[in-house]
């Protein structure tokens, strides 16, 4: 009946490939980001369990955790009870597979420790700076699957090797094979740039030092980093907000992406912030409360320059505001 599994290219896309795998006993599983499906680059059908992904035009079966992406399917006008499988707000879509196969499936222990360690990946739930950096398995294995350097074939074979690996190994195991040892190696290099870029980067919106900016919209070139690891260096940040400009193939227009996460002191202030909500206050984009992202679109330079400048006072406002909020009562 399900012939192939199209999942996330991520450590929570990985996990859950390999717990749809291991229930259904599907070996074929195919690769993608949301904007794969949202532009259909990737075409599904009938016999395709889609993962952790934006719900496509048509599949057999659909399996996720992404709040906006419920709200997406609503928008479109589908009833979701049409479609198999399970949907709900969770850490990870590794732990909404396992809670749509657990009635019907004996759970050994290894597979609940995967899915603990997708939802501390997938929703950045971490304690501390030191539990975010300690050395667990999983992190080596997140390391691996976020390298840049390589061919895609290459690294979808690698992705495609760790799928099934995690379907009959405990993360332990398959942390310590040498596939994934060298890139993690490699990954850690190419971390190592990334945070020489932020640190040349690196300001604050708003005399507070609150927000963590990185503006890379300056550059000619795409400039990718991880925005999180902003916070080794400044750990009293409450949030990180990257801007980029978008790219239309290599070419850079003048519309600006806004991206904006929590950092763990964020997380765990008592004034809780909704990301989200700020996004959407502009009515530029979406997200939840922990990370949001949003679009500005413009027309020329010197409009994007404007819009820019309004926007950041925007969002700084409405940050200030929430942070008000929060002290009047509990938000949560
Ligand atoms: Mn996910």
């Amino acid at each position: 009946m399900y012939y192939r599994i199209v999942t996330h290219d991520d450590f929570d896309g990985v996990v859950s490939a390999a717990l749809v795998g291991y229930f259904l006993e599907i070996e074929k599983i195919a690769f993608a980001g949301p904007g794969d499906i949202t532009n259909s680059r990737i075409s599904t059908g009938a016999s395709d369990i889609v993962c952790d992904l934006p719900y496509p035009l048509e599949c057999g079966m659909w399996l996720d955790h992404h709040e906006a992406n419920l709200e997406d399917v609503a928008l479109r006008g589908i009833e979701q009870e049409t479609i198999p499988g399970l949907r709900k707000p969770a850490p990870s879509c590794a732990r909404v597979i396992l809670e749509y196969f657990e009635t019907e499936y004996e759970i050994d222990e290894e597979l609940v420790e995967i899915v603990e360690a997708s939802d501390r990946i997938d929703s950045f739930a971490y304690e501390s700076i030191e539990d975010w950096r300690a050395e667990r398995p999983e992190n080596e294995i997140d390391r691996a699957i976020k390298l840049k350097a390589g061919k895609p074939a290459e690294r979808r074979e690698f992705l495609r090797w760790l799928v099934l690996s995690l379907m009959d190994e405990s993360l332990e195991t398959v942390a310590a094979q040498g596939d994934v040892t060298q890139r993690a190696e490699l990954f850690r290099a190419e971390e190592e740039q990334m945070l020489k870029i932020i640190r040349q980067h690196l300001e604050y919106l708003g005399d507070e030092r609150d927000i963590i900016l990185l503006d890379f919209s300056g550059h000619t070139r795409r400039v990718s980093v991880v925005k999180n690891l902003a916070q080794l260096l400044t750990p009293q940040a409450l949030a990180v907000l990257q801007i980029n400009s978008l790219f239309n193939r290599q070419v850079k227009t003048n519309d600006l992406v806004f991206s904006m996460s929590l950092t763990i002191a964020g997380t765990h202030h008592p004034a809780r912030r909704d990301l989200g909500e700020i996004m959407r206050q502009l009515n530029i984009g979406s997200g939840h409360a922990g990370a949001a992202s949003g679009l500005l679109r413009s027309r020329s330079k010197q409009e994007m320059l404007k819009a820019k400048e309004r926007t950041l006072k925007a969002i700084l406002d409405h940050w200030k505001k929430q942070g008000q909020e929060g002290k009047s009562g509990p938000a949560e």
